[in-house]
């Protein structure tokens, strides 16, 4: 499937830094230390209600990862997917007189126009689910082979769908950090089916569900059917970027069960662990303190701000002035605060120099390369601009330098009138 253009990422003078960041997995803040070619998977978007900016700010985030990972001299192989085929897109499909197809098309045009005017940097790989279902089938037929997964028998309700025994790794749970009352409590809330009748335990995962009435399905081995949800990133991931890949990233209500069975799929296939070196999770966003979330109906869409007139830095400023491991909400101030940081910085860059710009790019990539501190970043730069702004003009190019440093390492573009 087609991505969507790249922003030009001006390179910056002096050196990078090497990222740290914090892994679920371990609870800590490590040095990323990938090879010469960083490699990382994004969980997508599911089609059916995009862009809000709880699905932004988390691939701001991760977007921040991608310019830090450039600017330390690494290529970066960027994957992620769409999962195109699912209930809440069949459900929205039906409640609005729509294809499913036509409405997964049309929402992931609107979410490709939304990352290009926030300058998020394209993945290499943009996939589809229903473009790899060869791939979720092969794996499915891994797992069965290994004795990793199970057919439900006929008998229970005429569905032999294959389930994934969830403890086939034996470090299981590693990755969430959770215990099996959470895990339990998680699954239930998060697109899992505990109840569902002919399982050998309620936490098994559905590898391969076979084809139900007016439901979309692809020939299996094991009748036709259609992927379950973790498999679809675990095979995406894997067959891409190999195991033992450097992050696997997602908003935190991906931890568990979607992350946790991605990487126990593909460990428990090829035999080998782990599946990725650092799981990474951007916090919730909500609105005036309330999660924003589709059932509430409090979302507010990176296109209706576009058709506003915003000015797409402003909500990066505006998400970045908290930090992406914090659940924070978005407001009309935050959206003020950043017009007016946006204009002060802007009128600074215009002035040139007045205080130590290297000075300024320094803090910001130290800043931004511990763990995404936006915060700090910001602040930074806010000291580097009311300094500029007090002081003598003197060197036009400094603020030249400042602007490009901006541009590559928060994409946050100058405005050049
Ligand atoms: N297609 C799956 C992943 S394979 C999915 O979760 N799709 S989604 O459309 O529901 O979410 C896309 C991404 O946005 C996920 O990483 C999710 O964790 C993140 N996300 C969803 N809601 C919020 C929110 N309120 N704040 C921050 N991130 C969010
Ligand atoms: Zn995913």
């Amino acid at each position: 499937m087609h991505s969507w253009s790249s922003p030009v990422v001006p390179s910056v003078p002096g050196a990078g830094v090497s990222l740290r960041l914090f892994d679920t997995a371990s609870g800590e803040v490590r040095d990323v230390a990938p090879g010469p070619v960083a490699r990382m998977y994004v969980c997508g978007i599911t089609p059916y209600d995009t862009t809000h900016l709880g699905h932004a700010a988390t691939y701001l985030a991760f977007d921040l990862v991608y310019r830090q990972l450039l600017d330390a001299g690494h290529e970066v192989h960027y994957v992620q997917n769409t999962t195109d085929v699912d209930d809440p897109l069949f459900e929205r499909a039906e409640r609005d007189g729509v294809g499913w197809q036509e409405l997964g098309d049309r929402e992931t045009d609107l979410f490709r126009a939304d990352m290009e005017a926030l300058r998020v940097i394209p993945p290499r790989d943009y996939v589809a689910a229903t473009e790899t279902i060869d791939e979720v089938v092969d794996m499915v037929a891994e797992l069965l082979e290994r004795g990793h997964a199970y057919c439900i028998d006929p008998a229970v309700d005429g569905y032999s769908d294959v389930y994934f025994r969830h403890r086939a790794t034996e470090d299981f749970g590693y990755e969430s950090g959770y215990d099996d009352e959470e895990m339990t409590v998680a699954f239930a809330e998060r697109g899992g089916d505990p109840d569902r009748t002919g399982k050998e335990h309620p936490l098994d995962a559905l590898l391969w569900r076979v084809e139900r009435p007016g439901e979309p399905s692809w020939p299996s081995p094991w009748g036709a059917g259609r992927p379950g949800w973790h498999i679809e990133c675990s095979a995406i991931a894997r067959n891409r970027l190999g195991m033992e890949f450097d992050i696997q990233g997602g908003g935190s209500d991906l931890a568990f069960p979607h992350h946790e069975f991605s990487a126990a799929h593909a460990e428990a296939a090829t035999g080998e662990q782990p599946f990725a070196r650092f799981y990474v999770h951007a916090a919730m966003i909500g609105l005036d303190g309330i999660k924003m979330s589709k059932s509430l109906g409090n979302l507010v869409r990176v296109q209706a701000l576009r058709e506003e007139g915003v000015d797409p830095a402003l909500i990066r400023l505006g998400l970045f002035a908290g930090h992406y491991r914090v659940d924070r909400s978005w407001s009309e101030g935050l959206l003020e605060d950043a017009r007016a940081r946006y204009e002060t910085w802007n009128r600074a860059i215009a002035r040139g120099a007045g205080a130590d710009s290297a000075a300024a790019i320094g803090a910001l990539r130290e800043r931004l390369a511990d763990d995404l501190d936006t915060p700090g970043a910001l602040a930074a730069i806010d000291a580097w601009a009311r300094a500029t702004l007090d002081g003598d003009a003197s060197d036009a190019s400094a603020g030249t330098a400042v602007a490009n440093a901006l541009d590559a390492l928060l994409g946050v573009p100058p405005v050049t009138d």
